[in-house]
């Protein structure tokens, strides 16, 4: 027994206890009567991660397997959530772990809000890669996650006076205790400089790349366990350090003070996390931190390639690279770099290895959102990987003039580097020509994708096209973060369901049961109270459990048309303005998202929902009907309060824009029935559910951009529509700020005057289609049997299901044999 270590593997309470008293005394040094709660935390966290290195140091050996491919899924964000839950749903060790730390005087619970999410990332682009990780480890496939170790991930929102102030995100202040640092695992990653050409021994022109700076990548590994699988896979993130040579081994002061210089803008690279829907161009740090990250991630499977054989050859054999959008999209240039320039290939066999290795991802739509570097900028940094470019951009665009004769315009729209005007490089177009397949991320995404981002290269290249729609974990979505539903779930119809969501299908014969609907009810109606309570703890505002939940938590963006709800709120508020009598349905408005720092418009957006908030709860002929609450800071921690309490989940972006969507899913999986239009993935989870168990409303992308290219005149609307006029006026005559008639000037001028995102169109669908809403609410029998329903139909949008469909279209990988 001892020599099996049982204290350190056993699932049973008793070796828990010890292991955990063990980490507490012999890792923290700490003896009981001093144990803070983080070092409770800490102990259990490292007992926890014990309990994770059988599996995970087999899966490690299987990466020197030659039999088997890799999947290598390259991400500039992964925004894991909290470790320490998921990882006891995974191994099945909740229960005992629970009992483990109440025989020693601790609450589970606490403990677990005591970790420090890392928030490696910005939204559903980082959250996807994090799902991803989940359902790899869960479906047995060997896969690295590779990364960037940000020493302040996303900011902490605060709300000041209705507005939001940026605290910077110290997650690393109290220890890391699930990551493990390798300090042999490093590369060199050079930076600027210029290129010589030189004749090698073989009388062959080659290229050499002389940097002026060299930075080196520290490898952190964090173990990612599947659930109940037995594989557990490795999220890898470099942080940036100083090469040695660089260090003080200066012997004059002035390349001491130079040396230092130096070793700062090593640590630099891998500080900060950007903010990602700000309209940033031109900040070489970003780029910086792109090719770092992706040099030493490539770099890094090369090595561990070398390993399993002796050439190059194969390396597409050995490595399927997804590019999680274009941030990572260097790794074409670089790919080849390596292989033409450090490893001697000729030009066409890197080509060929290199497009059978990378396949991208494309997340959005939005023309600001898409990639593009300043031609000088790009060249001060990257130097040899610009000369790399411009060579595959002449032998693409000769492949199309070839085909293509005379069509010049085409080549000029296709090329990489855009040359209308300042001249830039176009990381959408990279990724494309480097890649064996593109894909979207749903299915409405990919063909808005093939008909208008990437129209050009779908008409020569049809082949390369592909959708896989997102999908999100059930393990963190709905058994870690929703237990009440799965016991009631699992009572039901066993706990197949969690891997194989289809089973919840088996649900729909209880639909009409009596005592299944007053059990699913009491899960809400719980869920809604503990959420409640954490409102008034963060916010102070009272809000009714009884009270229709309404739920709108995303990053704030104009296109996802948080401003519409508000509308939306106003206009029920001047109902019972104009008649206290009026018979509305009570609601709790609940919203939840951070802006970008540098979005001015975001800004504001979130201080009209905090001013137009003031107004409506203390107004007493509302008399507690309308509760709005912003909650603030809403991350992945406070995502798995707020989706199993929502009763209605808000998808109101204006049809065309959103690529996906993945909080969408979030709710629908945990009983919310969604109101939305017909974008990103909305369209699927209708078909799912079926039309009669979703709210729809509004413009579909086709007549969004019929209604633009024939000239919108928002004031039409605006004329038309007596409420709607009624609201606008009341924000712009400073109803809802003070008398202050300047304050939400902006934002009511660009509805008026240019409204890009269609509020004003969409308007009275959508209020339509609430009032539907609050009447069906109202019949809770058949608000019951919608909601099981959703539950019920959406297996489709598990993860595991986007897994499978990459491993057999985009990547060719296989699970790992059961042993
Ligand atoms: C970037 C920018 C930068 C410029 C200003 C506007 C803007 C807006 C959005 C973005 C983010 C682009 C990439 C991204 O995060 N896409 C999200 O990916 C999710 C996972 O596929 C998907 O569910 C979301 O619909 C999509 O917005």
């Amino acid at each position: 027994d001892e020599g099996r270590e049982e204290f350190r593997r056993g699932s049973a309470v008793d070796a828990l206890t010890r292991a955990i008293l063990d980490h507490l005394y012999f890792t923290q040094a700490r003896p009981l009567t001093l144990a803070t709660r983080n070092d409770w935390y800490m102990a259990l966290a490292y007992a926890v991660r014990d309990r994770m290195l059988d599996d995970w140091l087999k899966s490690l050996s299987h990466l020197r397997n030659r039999e088997l491919k890799i999947v290598s899924y390259l991400s500039a964000e992964f925004l894991m959530g909290p470790h320490l839950g998921n990882n006891l749903v995974n191994l099945g060790i909740m229960e005992p772990a629970r009992e483990a730390l109440a025989a020693l005087g601790q609450d589970l619970d606490e403990l677990l809000r005591q970790e420090e999410e890392p928030g490696l990332g910005n939204g559903g682009l980082g959250r996807l890669a994090a799902c991803y990780l989940d359902s790899l480890a869960t479906l047995r496939v060997p896969a690295i996650g590779y990364g960037i170790r940000y020493e302040f991930g996303i900011f902490d929102q605060e709300i000041r006076d209705g507005w939001q102030a940026e605290k910077t995100d110290k997650w690393l202040r109290l220890g890391n205790p699930w990551e493990i640092c390798r300090p042999e695992i490093t590369y060199e990653v050079k930076v600027g400089g210029h290129t010589e050409r030189f004749t090698d021994e073989k009388g062959c022109v080659r290229v050499r790349w002389v940097p002026n700076k060299v930075v080196k990548g520290v490898a952190y590994d964090t173990p990612v366990a599947g659930y109940r699988s037995g594989v557990t896979d490795l999220l890898r993130l470099w942080k940036s350090e100083a090469v040695e040579s660089f260090d003080f081994q200066a012997f004059n002061v002035g390349d001491y003070y130079r040396a230092v210089e130096a070793k700062i803008f090593s640590e630099t690279i891998s500080k900060v996390l950007y903010p990602n829907d700000e309209p940033e161009i031109g900040k070489a740090l970003r780029l910086g931190q792109q090719y770092f990250f992706v040099s030493c991630s490539l770099q890094d499977m090369v090595r561990i390639h070398l390993l399993r054989e002796n050439s190059l050859d194969t390396f597409a054999a050995s490595f399927a690279v997804q590019l999680n959008d274009t941030h990572p999209s260097i790794a074409v240039a670089e790919l080849m770099r390596l292989l033409v320039d450090e490893h001697q290939f000729e030009w066409d066999a890197a080509w060929q290895i290199t497009r059978a290795t990378l396949a991208y991802t494309n997340h959005t739509l939005l023309p600001e959102a898409l990639e593009k570097w300043p031609l000088p900028l790009f060249a001060s940094i990257l130097p040899r990987h610009l000369e790399i470019i411009y060579e595959i951009n002449r032998r693409f665009l000769d492949e199309v003039r070839l085909v293509h004769q005379g069509d010049d315009q085409l080549a000029a729209r296709l090329s990489i580097i855009d040359e209308n005007g300042e001249r830039y490089v176009r990381m959408a177009h990279l990724a494309s020509v480097g890649s064996h397949a593109i894909n979207g991320v749903a299915a409405l995404h990919t063909e808005l994708l093939k008909q208008t981002v990437l129209k050009d290269f779908y008409e020569i290249h049809p082949e390369l096209f592909r959708n896989v729609t997102n999908g999100v974990t059930p393990r963190r979505w709905m058994v870690l973060s929703n237990p009440g539903l799965t016991r009631l779930i699992t009572e039901r119809i066993g706990d197949g369901w969690v891997t194989n969501p289809d089973e919840l299908r088996g649900l729909e014969p209880f639909v009409a049961d009596q005592t299944f609907q007053s059990a699913w009810q009491k899960v809400k109606r719980e869920n809604k109270s503990v959420l409640a309570g954490v409102i008034k703890a963060r916010t102070g505002i009272v809000v009714d459990p009884a009270s229709l939940f309404d739920v709108l938590v995303k990053r704030i963006h104009e296109y996802k048309r948080q401003h519409l709800k508000v509308l939306h709120i106003i206009t029920l508020y001047n109902r019972i303005k104009h008649d206290p009598q009026a018979d509305v349905t009570p609601r709790t408005f609940i919203f939840g998202g951070k802006a970008a720092p540098g979005y001015f418009m975001a800004k504001l957006i979130i201080k009209l929902v905090n001013s137009m908030g003031e107004v409506v709860n203390s107004d007493p002929d509302v008399a507690d009907r309308l509760k709005v609450v912003f909650f603030p800071d809403f991350n992945v921690t406070n995502g798995q309060m707020v989706y199993p309490a929502a009763d209605l989940s808000e998808q109101i972006s204006t049809a065309g824009k959103e690529a996906s969507g993945t909080g969408n899913m979030k709710f629908s999986l945990n009983g919310a029935l969604t109101i939305g239009t017909l974008d990103g993935a909305n369209v699927e989870i209708r078909e799912e559910v079926g039309a009669e168990n979703f709210f729809l409303f509004g413009l579909t992308a086709a007549e969004v951009s019929d209604l633009k290219s024939g000239g919108y005149d928002p004031r039409k609307w605006y004329g038309e529509k007596t409420e709607l006029r009624e609201a606008i006026d009341q924000i712009a005559g400073g109803l809802f700020s003070h008398g202050d008639r300047g304050l939400f000037q902006p934002l009511v001028e660009h509805l008026l005057n240019r409204d890009d995102y269609l509020l004003l169109a969409d308007y009275q669908a959508y209020i339509d289609c609430q009032d539907r809403v609050s009447a069906a609410f109202r019949d809770r029998k058949r608000w019951t049997e919608m909601s099981i329903l959703n539950v019920a139909r959406m297996g489709k949008f598990s993860s595991d299901r986007a897994i499978r469909e990459y491993c057999s279209d985009i990547w060719q990988a296989s699970p790992l044999p059961q042993d």
